[in-house]
């Protein structure tokens, strides 16, 4: 199919979809669910966690996202949104569930066949099925064969008179912590499965999403999404080795980032303690398990970017080699900056890693988001969290693994003495 922007004007459509169920509350459903209650569509959420439910037909978030608070309370206090374990009949259904990947790397689709499962026995023929979970090429294509075989009196084509069902995959690309800006001011990519699919889902999308509408095919618009993620795992490898190389001759990292970046054709990114989240550090792999005879540039800066964290302990234990007990601060436990999520989490990962290691060393961890340790952390009886306070003036050691803000506050004077670690530059760009 050949890209065109959609010229349908959104105020025609809202008649049309006048209910939408958006299956999967989480991370980008409830988004997508609050955006299009906001902009005048009625929107069933379906979720399988009864405390999710719950939650959202209070109006309340079970999660930190900036500004989402007020469009989930809104919705849900204008009767526009509400929330619901089962699946309803509708005539749009969007599918915005987790895509994790199992132990081979290859995803696991049963979120979204279990929400396949549920979807076909309310079909009548003439609905739109819109796939936003990230997915390996081929999944839309799956996802309507799933539910062809379960429907054999419904049809892609039409074909023997059967009533069609609509198929589309509409890849979410909206970053945590500006999900609700990035959702309507990105542009959209919109890739129809069958005819007629992809001008449908564009005025779906069209009611909330003031960027472009970009129509192409499901296949194409899967694999764009996995594009986009790869293409900044592979950049943030080149910057991670690159940190590597700089440290070994003595040159700093970041000073030479930012001169290379003068170039008006470069633009490499930072380095840091690791890729993570659920999203950078896993659709490569859907590429790669794609095609993995083709695959070694992709694959290469996966392993690059997951060997950080080792290097990372390697760097902030040297000192302590033979030393008995140190006590070492670690600053940040969350994924990225200015967030609370840590799945995932470099961060996370490499205190684990260090406590384990170094059973007689005391882990002091500052991270303002939470008062509780993740799952990861707890039980290791050498890891505590404290405040920034009692871990500078107790420890030997300080690694700064998340560029919070919040850090900034730091008066570096009292890293005097100490060995210390900065995953992200934030103490010595320039120097
Ligand atoms: N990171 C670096 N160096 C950098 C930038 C990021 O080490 O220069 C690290 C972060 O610290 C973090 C990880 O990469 O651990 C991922 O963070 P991110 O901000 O790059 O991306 P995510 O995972 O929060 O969101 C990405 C976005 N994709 C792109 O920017 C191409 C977002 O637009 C997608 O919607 C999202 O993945 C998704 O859900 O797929």
């Amino acid at each position: 199919m050949t890209m065109s922007i959609s010229e349908i004007e959104p105020e025609s459509v809202e008649a049309e979809f006048s209910t939408v169920v958006v299956i999967g509350l989480g991370y980008i459903g409830l988004p997508a669910a609050a955006i299009m209650a906001s902009n005048g569509l009625d929107v069933i959420g379906v979720d399988i966690s009864e405390n999710i439910v719950e939650a959202v037909n209070r109006g309340e978030v079970p999660f930190v996202e900036p500004d989402l608070g007020v469009h989930v309370a809104g919705a849900v206090a204008q009767g526009k949104l509400k929330a619901q374990l089962n699946v309803p009949e509708a005539p749009v259904y969007v599918i915005a569930v987790p895509t994790p990947f199992l132990d081979d790397k290859s995803a696991d689709l049963r979120y979204i066949m279990a929400a396949a499962e549920g979807i076909s026995p309310m079909l009548q023929g003439g609905e739109l099925v819109v796939l936003e979970s990230t997915s390996p090429p081929g999944t839309t294509q799956k996802l309507a064969q799933f539910i062809m075989s379960a429907r054999p009196d419904l049809s892609l084509d039409g074909s023997e008179g059967r009533p069609m069902v609509y198929f589309a995959h509409c890849p979410e690309r909206v970053l945590p912590g500006k999900i609700m800006i990035e959702i309507v001011t990105n542009d959209r990519v919109i890739g129809g499965l069958n005819a007629g699919a992809a001008p449908m889902a564009s005025k779906l999308y069209k009611t909330f999403c003031q960027g472009q509408i970009i129509e192409t095919d499901a296949a194409t618009a899967e694999l764009a999404k996995l594009a986009e993620n790869t293409y900044r795992d592979v950049n943030i490898a080149l910057a991670n080795e690159l940190s590597i190389v700089s440290e070994n001759l003595g040159v700093n990292v970041w000073e030479l980032i930012e001169i290379a970046n003068h170039h008006p054709r470069v633009n490499i990114l930072q380095p840091g303690p690791g890729v993570g989240g659920h999203c950078i550090a896993v659709d490569p792999w859907f590429i790669v398990s794609a095609d993995s005879e083709n695959t070694p540039l992709i694959r290469t800066a996966r392993e690059v970017n997951d060997a950080k964290p080792g290097h990372v302990i390697r760097q902030i234990l040297a000192p302590f080699v033979g030393s008995e007990s140190p006590v070492i601060a670690a600053l940040g436990l969350a994924f990225k900056p200015n967030i609370d999520d840590m799945r995932e989490s470099p961060a996370v990962a490499i205190v684990r890693r260090m406590a384990l290691e170094r059973v007689d060393a005391s882990f002091l961890v500052v991270e303002w988001h939470t008062d509780k340790l993740p799952k990861e952390l707890v039980g290791l009886p050498n890891v505590r969290l404290a405040s920034i306070d009692e871990a500078l003036a107790q420890a030997d050691a300080v690694v700064l693994l998340v560029d919070h803000d919040k850090f900034r506050e730091i008066d570096t004077a009292t890293l005097a003495g100490k060995h210390v670690v900065d995953t992200r530059g934030f103490w010595n760009v320039g120097k």
